[in-house]
């Protein structure tokens, strides 16, 4: 069985449908949850997959400095070291190498870095990651890239987009084809149209499964994210998933689905969860605040999570001032369950006609604030 998408339903720009992957049904628009370390810290797999969730993302980089890529394919790959059995996307390193190993260096062969863990030297390479994510047994494996950093001069984005461009035909010759697994391209080009269409056409020419727009949600801000994503999308080829990298706040993602993406990932459900934060359809909401000390009610009403269903908001106030392990498994649990349900409102919306009369909704909701 092979790796396939169906668009069910398009509503201007938006679509909706299902990738279907040996592994099972990836409804999109998609939301992945971010599982770098073969874990969604503070959640169960089988919670996870509660919350809604069709695909997991995990990292290339985290895995091979610690356990190592060869020990998770002794043990048997990815999804049984980490018992998860559905679809895993993994990152291919190079965007991570760049945020968190030090010493690097940067060469036509790849990426020379020290570990941000004990400072062993490694390098990564579209060879080295290809032959990572393959160890992983990855659904769908993302090409080497560099993410072109923000602000980036003409020239300097044009070298960097262009090397990328010569490591995603490496990632494809090394790759080659595995039934049922998928390889994904990348788009760079930072805000420059012509060099956006220059990247998605040197794609094009080398054929994937899917196209993912990288260097964005880099520092830039959310409008002239907003204008890049105007032409970009357009440029990949309509008939395969698109997936806009590290994006995003829910009203990045409504935006972003309206100008035609289909997939997404972001640590913010997760991480902003362990910091207290929690996320409605009234917008984000501090519960380390002083106001929910004694509120009786559920952080979310009508949200069917285990946090909104059993626990009070001030119950939450208290665990996550406490520092206590459970603060951070609702907050968590509760975060993905919100991102999984705009994700199926956008997909129902989508299938409908109705993503504008959605988006009007919830950009409404949001402007009330916090009950
Ligand atoms: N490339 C890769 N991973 C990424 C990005 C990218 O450009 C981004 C940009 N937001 C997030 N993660 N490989
Ligand atoms: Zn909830």
């Amino acid at each position: 069985m092979g790796f396939k998408f169906d668009i069910s339903a398009r509503d201007g720009r938006a679509r909706t449908g299902v990738i279907a992957t040996p592994r099972g049904e990836i409804r999109t628009p998609a939301f992945m949850p971010v599982g770098t370390a073969a874990t969604v810290k503070a959640m169960m797999p089988e919670s996870v997959r509660e919350t809604g969730a069709d695909i997991l993302l995990g990292n290339t980089y985290h895995l091979m400095l610690r356990p190592t890529a060869e020990r998770i394919a002794n043990l048997g790959g990815l999804h049984k070291f980490m018992n998860w059995d559905r679809p895993i996307l993994t990152d291919s390193g190079g965007f991570q190498v760049m945020s968190l190993a030090s010493l690097r260096n940067m060469t036509e062969e790849g990426v020379r870095f020290a570990s941000h863990i004990d400072g062993a030297r490694h390098m990564l390479t579209p060879e080295r990651s290809m032959e990572i994510q393959r160890l992983l047994g990855s659904d769908i494996v993302m090409s080497f890239d560099e993410c072109t950093p923000w602000p980036a001069d003409e020239k300097t984005a044009r070298a960097s987009m262009e090397l990328s461009m010569r490591w995603a035909r490496r990632s494809r010759d090394a790759f080659g084809d595995i039934p049922g697994h998928a390889l994904f391209g990348i788009q760079q080009g930072s805000v420059y149209p012509d060099q956006r269409a220059e990247s998605a056409e040197k794609l094009r020419a080398i054929g994937f499964d899917g196209y993912a727009i990288g260097g964005l949600a880099v520092g830039e801000g959310q409008e002239l994210m907003f204008q890049v994503l105007d032409y970009a999308p357009d440029q990949l080829p309509e008939d395969k998933p698109r997936y806009l990298m590290g994006v995003g706040k829910p009203d990045d993602i409504v935006g972003a689905v309206q100008r035609g993406v289909d997939m997404f990932d972001c640590v913010l459900p997760s991480r902003s969860g362990r910091t207290g934060q929690g996320w409605t359809a009234r917008g984000p909401v501090n519960l380390r605040n002083a106001r929910h000390r004694d509120d009786p009610r559920p952080l979310e009403a009508g949200c069917t999570c285990p946090a909104c269903r059993n626990y009070s908001r001030a119950y939450l106030h208290h665990v996550i001032k406490s520092d206590e392990i459970i603060g951070s498994m609702l907050l968590t649990w509760h975060n993905l369950t919100y991102y999984q349900r705009l994700m199926q409102g956008l997909r129902d919306a989508i299938s409908l006609g109705k993503l504008d009369q959605f988006v009007a909704r919830f950009h409404a909701d949001r402007a009330q604030g916090d009950i």
